[in-house]
């Protein structure tokens, strides 16, 4: 595994290059170009101007979170085939680049949903968490009219402006769009895709659907073992792979996380390495990564990756903010830092373990 970080590039990210350099163990980011709209084409120039930014730090970039996939090719409108088109283009100037990993996912409309971006700890640190309560009393018609993801009085992280002054027309596009029909969109798009991975080796890796449930009543996929090793088979290609994010697929208390990172064995290319605390199945928070602060046995999860020679790259995700950081929810350096030396820490006592065969 190679351990990175997840940076917001230079115009937006607090947190600066040569600070996440400093993180023992991390050489490698994950970035994307922000500017980009999902549908857009992405020139060689531009990626290799952020490349070029990387590397002035002695960095380099292990892979894009995210090439977004536009609603368009989600919901099999007209515009499918010519953002088809601008994806297989992208991929292809990263794969001339020499990027060889891309995240994306397949969430209808919004991207991740928490409903508290600073929910207060008993030691003062706050965190990212989610109430399905909160999301329920969520007025869909309220939504559509106060626009700009300030949905009483909450802003959603992972909800982009600008998909969200399209928000009405989004759900438009969705009616009539169930889990099947989903189902086959992602399967004609993949199909579409492998040619290019393949001549480039760029492995897709799709991010679960966050929480592993449907909201606002639109379709979700990508959310348990059933439906990851369906999606696995229908286009059986090792291109085809996934994000095995802990903390998405561990909304659900019915995933099993290290018996899924088993079954899809050859399939993970990148991995999200978060743990959660539950407070009911329905209402939990983003604790510190370490196994005793949440819910998960993050030990195991590790421990599955190793044994199932995960060799890509791994990111600790979503941190606390702590120490008086002011930095974007989720994403400040602190307490990510902190993870990323818990996950190698980890790494480390399994890997030598088993070299030593004790
Ligand atoms: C949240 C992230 C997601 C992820 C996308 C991938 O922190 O893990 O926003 O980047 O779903 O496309």
């Amino acid at each position: 595994m190679e351990m990175t970080l997840r940076w917001y590039g230079k115009e937006f990210d607090t947190v600066k290059l040569w600070q996440i350099r400093q993180i023992p163990g991390v050489k490698g980011v994950i970035t994307t170009l922000y500017n980009k709209q999902a549908g857009e084409l992405w020139t060689q120039d531009e990626i290799k101007a952020l490349k070029a930014d990387v590397a002035a730090e002695d960095m380099h970039i292990a892979g894009i979170e995210s090439v977004n996939v536009s609603d368009a090719i989600k919901a099999a409108t007209k515009d499918r085939d010519e953002h088809i088109q601008n994806y297989i283009d992208t991929l292809e100037n990263l794969g001339k680049e020499d990027i060889h990993m891309v995240c994306y996912n397949f969430m209808p409309v919004f991207d991740w949903t928490r409903t508290e971006l600073a929910r207060k700890r008993a030691d003062g640190s706050t965190v990212l968490a989610y109430t399905q309560e909160a999301v329920d009393a969520i007025n869909p018609e309220k939504m559509f009219e106060s626009l700009s993801g300030d949905m009483n009085g909450t802003v959603m992280p992972g909800w982009e402006p600008e998909r969200m002054a399209h928000v009405k027309e989004l759900f438009e596009i969705y009616k009539g769009i169930d889990e099947d029909k989903l189902f086959e969109n992602i399967v004609y798009f993949l199909k579409a895709i492998m040619p290019v991975c393949n001549k480039y080796d760029i492995k897709m890796a799709i991010h679960p659907d966050d929480p592993a449930w449907s909201v606002f009543g639109l379709p979700r996929i990508i959310n348990n073992e059933k439906n990851i090793l369906k999606l696995m088979k229908a286009v059986d290609d090792v291109h085809n792979g996934v994000t095995f994010c802990s903390g998405s697929y561990g909304t659900s208390l019915e995933n099993d996380l290290p018996h899924m990172i088993r079954a899809l064995e050859g399939r993970i290319h990148f991995a999200h390495v978060r743990n959660l605390k539950f407070i009911s199945p329905t209402n939990f928070e983003e604790s510190a990564h370490l196994s005793s602060d949440g819910t998960f046995d993050m030990y195991e999860i590790v421990k599955a990756l190793y044994e199932t020679g995960f060799d890509g790259p791994i990111r600790p995700d979503h941190g606390r903010m702590i120490w008086g950081e002011v930095a974007m929810p989720g994403y400040g350096l602190y307490d990510r830092a902190l993870g990323a030396t818990y996950i190698n820490g980890l790494w480390e006592a399994i890997e030598k373990s088993h070299q030593r065969g004790v």
